[in-house]
């Protein structure tokens, strides 16, 4: 190719050669570091999407490219048919930074998921002795999970589902947040596991009721039931806290772990827990090519190094606070409701002469800074956690401005 790249070109190859199974907003990006990225053109913006929050450590992270470039240059992949000598040093340092005995290395995130579920069943029959093909998991509405058809099976949203069935049994759906429903559905003796997302994204950045999670989890073990907590996207300390489930000291049965694992710069996700589900799992049971390579080992390690390094938990839960304050001090009749943990937020917009969330998302663009609404009228943030204060500040000041231009 000669042509000279301009995003006019990329959006239209990618309209052309690619499948239409999403409906970006119309930037085209080339360069990014820390809180910023930058379009085709040159133009800057602040990144508050974090790629759905696998960026927690910011773009181009000099310390997790770095183990990623000398690790490429020496080992990429081995396969799991031969042991390679950087996935036992990360298994130890990824079980002893979250407190498990075991983890299984996977790359995305709906593949720790399956992992997760796959677990779940095995201990169920081996474990809790429920008769065989008759383990049940309870999942809530509004879950996001990822796309695979197991998992579009215990999805509630019809956009995720329509025309992809059959679709896999085995699940019973509970309204999130809702904790007699989950007392009533636990009833059952051959339920297995309880799926939770702590935070429930997609959603819109829906925040259970305090204490919903600890009660939730200690009704699980009441009845000898698995605690999923899937903290994909709230995990890695996105919301302030290393894991979601920390703010209620609730320490899940199986961990699911993806996005931030690797700073964003390549797919490394795990499913962890402890020796009594984990080993339930045999040699040919359960694995992945790609999963627990020297590169993905090596790229997990620093990322995690730096979230501790730089204290981007602590970062995250004052940055949040600031970002929630001035988001409800904003004076516009088009923001219904402010919400989040730590700088995991979203703003509900209530529509304004035909102006709506994604009107407000282009005008956002125009002044520098990337959002992305969700189902219509929610705006999530989610900058990279590495955001100074300053940058912060001027931030939300292009939030503001965006908004009131609307009235
Ligand atoms: C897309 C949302 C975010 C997740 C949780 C597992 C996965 C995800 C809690 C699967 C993925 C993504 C995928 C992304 C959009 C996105 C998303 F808007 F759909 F809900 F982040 F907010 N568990 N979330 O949030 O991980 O297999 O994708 O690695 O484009 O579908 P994956």
């Amino acid at each position: 190719m000669t042509e000279k790249m301009t995003s006019q070109i990329a959006m239209e190859l990618e309209d052309k050669y690619g499948a239409h199974n999403y409906h970006p907003l119309p930037v085209v990006l080339s360069k990014g570091e820390g809180v910023y990225v930058w379009d085709v053109e040159g133009k800057k913006y602040f990144d508050f999407l974090s790629a759905y929050s696998a960026i927690n450590q910011g773009h181009c992270h000099p310390r997790i490219v770095g183990a990623l470039v000398d690790q490429a240059r020496t080992l990429t992949l081995t396969s799991r048919a031969f042991y390679n000598d950087s996935l036992g040093p990360y298994e130890k340092y990824i079980t002893e930074y979250f407190g498990y005995d075991k983890m299984l290395p996977m790359n995305t995130g709906a593949e720790a998921d399956e992992t997760a579920l796959k677990l779940c069943r095995k201990w169920a029959y081996e474990k809790k002795g429920i008769p065989e093909n008759e383990a049940k998991i309870i999942v809530c509405e509004n879950n996001f999970h990822g796309r695979t058809i197991t998992i579009i099976s215990m999805s509630t949203d019809p956009l995720a589902r329509k025309n992809f069935g059959p679709f896999t049994p085995g699940f019973i759906t509970i309204p999130y947040n809702d904790i007699p429903a989950l007392e009533k559905a636990l009833e059952d003796p051959n339920v297995a596991g309880f799926l939770v997302e702590p935070i429930q994204g997609e959603a819109g950045v829906y925040v259970p009721a305090e204490g919903y999670l600890k009660t939730a989890y200690d009704l699980c073990k009441e009845k000898n039931v698995l605690f999923i907590a899937d903290e994909v996207q709230t995990g890695i300390a996105r919301t302030g806290k290393l894991l979601a489930c920390n703010y209620e000291n609730v320490r899940p049965d199986i961990l699911i772990l993806g996005k931030a694992l690797s700073g964003g710069v390549y797919p490394v996700s795990a499913a962890l827990a402890d020796d009594n589900i984990m080993m339930c799992i045999k040699p040919g049971e359960h694995g992945s090519t790609f999963g627990g390579n020297p590169i993905a080992a090596k790229v997990a390690i620093a990322a995690l190094e730096v979230v501790k390094d730089e204290n981007l938990a602590q970062k995250a839960y004052e940055s949040g606070r600031i970002f929630r304050d001035e988001m409800e001090a904003i004076d516009s009749d088009m923001i219904e409701i402010v919400r989040g943990k730590g700088l995991l937020n979203a703003i509900v917009i209530s529509p304004m002469d035909g102006k709506t969330a994604w009107d407000i998302c282009v005008k956002m663009k125009d002044n520098g800074l990337l959002a992305k609404p969700t189902h219509d009228h929610i705006i999530r943030f989610a900058p990279p956690l590495v955001i100074s204060p300053e940058q912060l500040k001027e931030a939300i000041r292009i939030i503001k401005e965006s908004i009131l231009s609307f009235g």
